[in-house]
């Protein structure tokens, strides 16, 4: 993935009105019935100039530009995987879409304001949506989110606890947030690789035990960035609700999720192109969204 000029906010800005972000979904499998339960929307940006630019670098630009870039771009993300679940209602899919958002975000209560706008305007129930917002130290101190966070569970919004195990402030998280979902953090499942059938390692005994108080809290588990079949056992083990990663599917464009989740409900994958806008084009996206989905994947071999 190339970045080779500096990216800055007035750069993305530019790239929003020239539409050159879009959504990949990443597909969450259940392991009790092996069927598609959530995605998990990740923004990519295939610039005009600089083609595919790596999330980590526009994400950090973007939380670093101050708070108008901030809401600019959220509202582009929502409006867009509302765009996309109205679409997939329209051909008879109800899965939710998972967006990630940023904790700097959720301290503007201006934040309800529009998502009750954008439900609004298109006409979709809160619970077709999810958030995820990623563990931070100073989150359950900030009175602000926890308001906009416990709003938003009372209106039907599923909340996940995003790269959860990375941050000291687990345990304050669950008891304080209105969280739904736990989504265990990639670093530790890649854990699971090194442990033994015979003994639980360090790693599977953590894990047995956030399940167990999981389950008495009533909260969903999900297992992130899961790469092996040895992962995939232990979470299997283990008793984690769902599994999302490279093993199962990487972020994959609008026109792949929807024929991966029409192939799960034996509905033939043809004719679903009527359901877009002839503005949306399609053999341009796939081009440009490929290597993004190639460097995805070198990411994970490294
Ligand atoms: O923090 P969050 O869970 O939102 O991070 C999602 C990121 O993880 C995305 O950039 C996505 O491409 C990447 N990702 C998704 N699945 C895997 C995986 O199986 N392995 C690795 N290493 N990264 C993954
Ligand atoms: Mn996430």
């Amino acid at each position: 993935m190339k970045h080779i000029g500096a990216i800055n906010a007035k750069l993305i800005e530019e790239a929003i009105a020239n539409q050159e972000f879009l959504l990949h979904y990443q597909p969450q499998s259940c392991l009790y019935s092996g069927k598609i339960v959530g995605v998990e929307a990740l923004s990519r940006w295939n610039s005009k100039i600089q083609g595919a630019i790596d999330p980590s670098i526009f994400i950090n630009v973007i939380e670093n530009s101050g708070i108008e870039l901030i809401a600019k771009f959220h509202e582009w993300v929502i409006r867009t995987a509302f765009k996309q679940i109205v679409k997939w209602r329209e051909m008879g899919i109800y899965i939710p879409i998972d967006i990630n958002f940023s904790t700097r975000y959720l301290q503007e209560r201006e934040c309800l304001t529009l998502i009750k706008s954008l439900l609004q305007e298109y006409n979709l129930p809160p619970s077709c949506f999810g958030i995820e917002v990623t563990e931070s130290y100073s989150i359950t101190k900030m009175p602000d989110i926890q308001f906009v966070l416990q709003s938003l569970h009372e209106m039907g919004v599923k909340i996940a606890l995003d790269d959860f195990c990375t941050s000291y402030s687990s345990l304050d998280y669950l008891s304080e947030l209105s969280a739904t979902k736990i989504k265990i953090d990639k670093r530790f499942i890649h854990r699971l690789d090194a442990e033994s059938t015979q003994s639980r390692n360090s790693t599977g005994i953590i894990l047995e035990s956030i399940i167990d108080m999981a389950v008495k809290l009533g909260l969903e588990v999900v297992a992130e960035g899961v790469e092996t079949m040895k992962q995939l056992e232990q979470v299997t083990l283990l008793g984690f609700d769902a599994y999302q990663g490279y093993l199962f599917s990487p972020p994959i464009p609008w026109y792949l999720a929807t024929t991966m989740i029409l192939n799960e409900m034996n509905r033939k994958p043809n004719n679903f192109l009527n359901h877009y806008s002839s503005s949306e084009s399609f053999i341009s996206e796939s081009f440009l969204k490929l290597p993004a989905i190639t460097s995805d994947i070198c990411s994970a071999a490294a």
